[in-house]
């Protein structure tokens, strides 16, 4: 039996039996260099460093932010342009729209060629495989953080769900009660090192053996989430690497840490599911979102998978288009937070 005292990690070269173990007994498992940070990572890196420089430039153009900062690498850059204009960049780097009921004909969304190859890789791809099958579709909520150090936040700033730490929280909390069975599984992955200082991760080992646990819409900004008396007793802080990638269930109680480093904190968290549970005939992902998945691999029909990015960028304004028609004041609801126990405060 695994000591749930031990991180739940695997090596790249694991098997599928290892992983699939891991998760099962934790549920989650870290695997370590799973990608390369030059060959696998940089091109988003770049990808993003464009819409920064596009936006920054503009901004600037319009006396909208002091410098470009163009003479600074990436990160600082970010840092810079956060401290002075707050949440406005997150608008330009997401791949989803959140929340999905502001969404209009002119939200900035990001899409290109190098998120969706990272999206689509073959070694997520494969470990992701390991542990919910091979028949693969790519739920549409991926949520992009850049965390910047809290220091330098604006002191009026809003907390924004990518900006700042994460209360803690079970990710099928954020979907409609319909698709609780479905094996949602969420691919954690970072662009830069994220230590306990930077905002790692923390997860509760094993608790995504219980039910899905009451999660309070808190009137106390940063505590939406779970209370804490119903959390399991033990933490584990996430550390992770550039490379390292750290996959959980929807039902591991997990949240993050504020930054309070001086380094950016950049990362993804991204959501599969088995094609076979995905509703309707085109893989369709009821609940929160209403909108379909795509299918990212299927041995079965491999004529079936997407593979060029700008058929990703078609079903992303396909999203877009989705959202609109939605009447959200009369949906059912989205997710399944609480305001009114006695435990929400
Ligand atoms: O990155 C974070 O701070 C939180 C991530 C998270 O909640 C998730 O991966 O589901
Ligand atoms: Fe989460």
């Amino acid at each position: 039996m695994i000591s749930i005292d031990q991180l739940s990690e695997v090596k790249a070269s694991a098997d599928a039996a290892e992983i699939r173990e891991k998760y099962c007994d934790n549920g989650y498992v870290v695997v370590r260099n799973l990608l390369d940070r030059a060959k696998d990572l940089q091109p988003t890196l770049d990808e993003y460093a464009t819409v920064l420089d596009r936006e920054a430039r503009a901004w600037h153009a319009a006396g909208e932010l002091a410098s470009d900062y163009a003479d600074l690498p990436f990160e600082e850059r970010i840092i810079k342009i956060v401290a002075e204009t707050g949440d406005r960049i997150y608008d330009y780097f997401r791949i989803f729209f959140n929340p999905p009921s502001a969404t209009k004909a002119d939200t900035p969304l990001h899409y290109g060629p190098a998120i969706f190859g990272l999206l689509t890789h073959p070694r997520l791809l494969d470990v992701i495989a390991a542990i919910i099958g091979s028949e693969i579709t790519v739920n549409p909520v991926n949520v992009v953080r850049i965390k910047a150090p809290e220091r330098y936040l604006p002191p009026d700033h809003n907390y924004h769900v990518g900006l700042t730490a994460a209360w803690w929280h079970q990710d099928q909390s954020v979907y409609s009660e319909d698709i609780n069975d479905i094996d949602m599984l969420t691919v954690w992955l970072p662009l830069t090192d994220a230590d306990k200082d930077m905002g790692c991760l923390q997860v509760v080992p094993g608790s995504h053996k219980g039910d899905l646990s009451l999660h309070c819409i808190s009137k106390l900004q940063h505590k939406t989430g779970i209370p804490e008396m119903l959390l399991g007793p033990v933490r584990h802080n996430i550390e992770t690497k550039v490379g390292d990638v750290h996959f959980h269930h929807r039902r591991l109680q997990h949240g993050s840490l504020p930054n309070l480093s001086d380094r950016l904190r950049f990362s993804f968290d991204l959501r599969y599911q088995p094609t076979s549970q995905a509703h309707g005939e085109s893989a369709g992902v009821p609940g929160q979102t209403m909108v379909p998945g795509f299918i990212a691999r299927s041995p079965s029909q491999p004529e079936r998978e997407m593979r060029d990015w700008r058929e990703w960028a078609a079903y992303q304004e396909e999203m877009r288009q989705q959202f609109m028609a939605i009447d959200w004041e009369n949906a059912p609801a989205a997710n399944q937070f609480s305001s009114d126990h006695r435990y929400c405060i």
